[in-house]
């Protein structure tokens, strides 16, 4: 199973580089960085790009698919044991919703958590403020403040966020996209950012069955291979690319050793992308490697968590332990 294909390839100064009709769309720090990604050895690029408004669409499709277990699996847990999930957590908080997207998951928890203030953060602004427009309606006893904030890198809240109180929510498994490493850095500043009475409370996706994770991630009716292909489309506009998305197919498997689902774009024909700024030859089979969804026991969380200096109180799964919702403190034992 290894990833490791080397495509040739060579770089073209800008000022040599093809006339393109296509303009960038992205800022200059964003070219910079994909086209690192699209140099390297192995190609790779962030699953961040994966979330333009199509592809954000697209997640919320993937999440309603029978394949697709995390989301219905993470909502009978908090359906099963909300009650006690609340009575941990407690009420009256600031509700910090990392990587929120349509809001509904914290929107389903309103009426156990009782949140003082909330605020969604997302990376796509006019997802983000779409939804939260819709749910300050329905909800305009609690205070909202939208955040649209990249959190792989340092992130610090505005005056207006409450000071006390402040619970994180990371939801969704979404953790898995960083490697172990990472994960552990982010939720070290996640602990930073959170009072002294504060906490998280996050959904970790757990080791099953390796069937049971290939499909969830490669569907029967390519939703799944859309929300990768997807990403082709942003890069297109983002880099003023010129991928044709239907010279690739989506691939995505669990590699065990990693502990980790990954998804692929792999060229279907000997191809050469252009951009503004790069190109690059792909062969027949080479790949772009686009996310990593790591996949964790509760114990091996629990150590990860207490590794970013948070301490475990509570955690919650589905009879099959295909799930976990987990419920950390700030403060030390
Ligand atoms: C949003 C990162 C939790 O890893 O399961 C779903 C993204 N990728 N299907 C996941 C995803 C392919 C999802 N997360």
């Amino acid at each position: 199973m290894s990833m490791t294909r080397t495509a040739a390839l060579r770089t073209v100064a800008p000022e040599r580089a093809p006339a393109t009709h296509r303009t960038a769309h992205g800022e200059r720090a964003t070219i910079a960085d994909i086209t690192a990604g699209l140099l390297a050895p192995q190609a790779a690029t962030s699953p961040k790009y994966l979330y333009d408004s199509l592809g954000s669409r697209l997640f919320e499709a993937i999440c309603e698919l029978p394949e697709y277990y995390p989301t219905r699996t993470e909502a009978s847990i908090f359906a099963r044991h909300g009650a006690d999930i609340a009575r941990r957590v407690g009420t009256g908080s600031t509700l910090i919703d990392l990587g929120a997207g349509n809001c509904a998951k914290a929107a389903s928890l309103f009426p156990l958590l009782q949140p003082k203030q909330y605020v969604p953060i997302d990376i796509s602004r006019e997802f983000l403020n779409e939804a939260v427009g819709r749910l300050q309606q329905r909800f305009p006893h609690i205070a909202m403040m939208a955040l649209a904030l990249d959190l792989a890198g340092h992130f610090a809240l505005p005056a207006g966020v409450e000071a006390q109180r402040r619970v994180f929510f990371y939801p969704g498994s979404s953790i898995g996209n960083f490697a172990p490493h990472e994960a552990i850095a982010f939720l070290r500043r996640v602990r930073e950012n959170a009072s002294h009475d504060g906490g998280l409370l996050i959904g970790v996706d757990l080791i099953k069955d390796a069937a049971v994770l290939d499909s969830a991630y490669d569907d029967a009716i390519g939703v799944t291979a859309a929300f990768n292909l997807n990403m082709l489309r942003h890069l297109n506009y983002l880099l003023g690319a010129d991928f044709d998305v239907r010279q690739w197919q989506h691939v995505a498997f669990f590699n065990a050793e990693e502990s980790r689902v990954e998804m692929h774009l792999e060229a279907r024909t000997s191809l050469t992308v252009q951009w503004q700024g790069g190109e690059r030859h792909f062969a027949r089979g080479d790949r772009i490697h686009t996310e990593d969804s790591y996949k964790y026991t509760r114990e091996s969380f629990a150590d990860l968590l207490a590794q970013a200096g948070f301490t475990a109180d509570g955690n919650w799964t589905d009879d099959a332990g295909w799930f976990a919702v987990m419920h950390a403190r700030a403060a030390s034992a």
